[in-house]
């Protein structure tokens, strides 16, 4: 089981896909097991993106995200990050494959809805940043028997 951290983007919330990115991961068979709506200080913001910190995109990046509320989640179930990622589509909406948020939403590599972390370390990482453990909880679904063997 893996938990993966996910962020509707400000262009994301002012497009109203909010209910577009929890509906999809829902219909995946993932679970929500932590949400918050924050507007990121420009810290958090940097310390979420260091691993970009050296890329000519990091200041128009930083600027970007913090420039409107975001919406923080954790998603768990059996390879998460991959599937998180699946949904999500390729990183350039242009060439994300219909069908994706990406692909069926964005237009702007900077601009492109949503983020998932991109692996089990980064997801552990970036959950640490934006949820204390308390705030995370555990329940169990009956739909879960019917979305995996387990
Ligand atoms: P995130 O991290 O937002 O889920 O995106 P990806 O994992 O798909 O892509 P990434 O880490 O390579 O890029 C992080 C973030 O920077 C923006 N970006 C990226 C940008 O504005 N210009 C660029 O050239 C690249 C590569 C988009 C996502």
């Amino acid at each position: 089981m893996e938990r993966t951290y996910v962020m509707v983007k400000p262009d994301g919330v002012q497009r109203g896909l909010v209910g577009e990115v929890i509906g999809r991961l829902e219909r995946k068979g993932l679970k929500l097991v932590g949400l918050k709506m924050i507007h990121l200080p420009r810290e958090t913001a940097e310390k979420h993106y260091a691993p970009h910190k050296d890329r000519p995109f990091f200041p128009g990046l930083i600027r970007f995200i913090t420039s409107g509320p975001v919406v923080a989640m954790v998603w768990e179930g059996p390879r998460a990050v991959g599937a998180v990622r699946a949904v999500m589509g390729a990183t350039d909406p242009v060439t994300a494959t219909p069908g994706t948020l990406r692909g069926d939403y964005g237009l702007d590599i900077g601009m492109n809805i949503v983020h998932g972390s991109d692996s089990v370390e980064s997801a552990e990482r970036e959950i640490a940043i934006f949820f204390q453990p308390g705030e995370l909880v555990s329940y169990d679904k009956d739909l879960d028997r019917w979305v995996t063997e387990g």
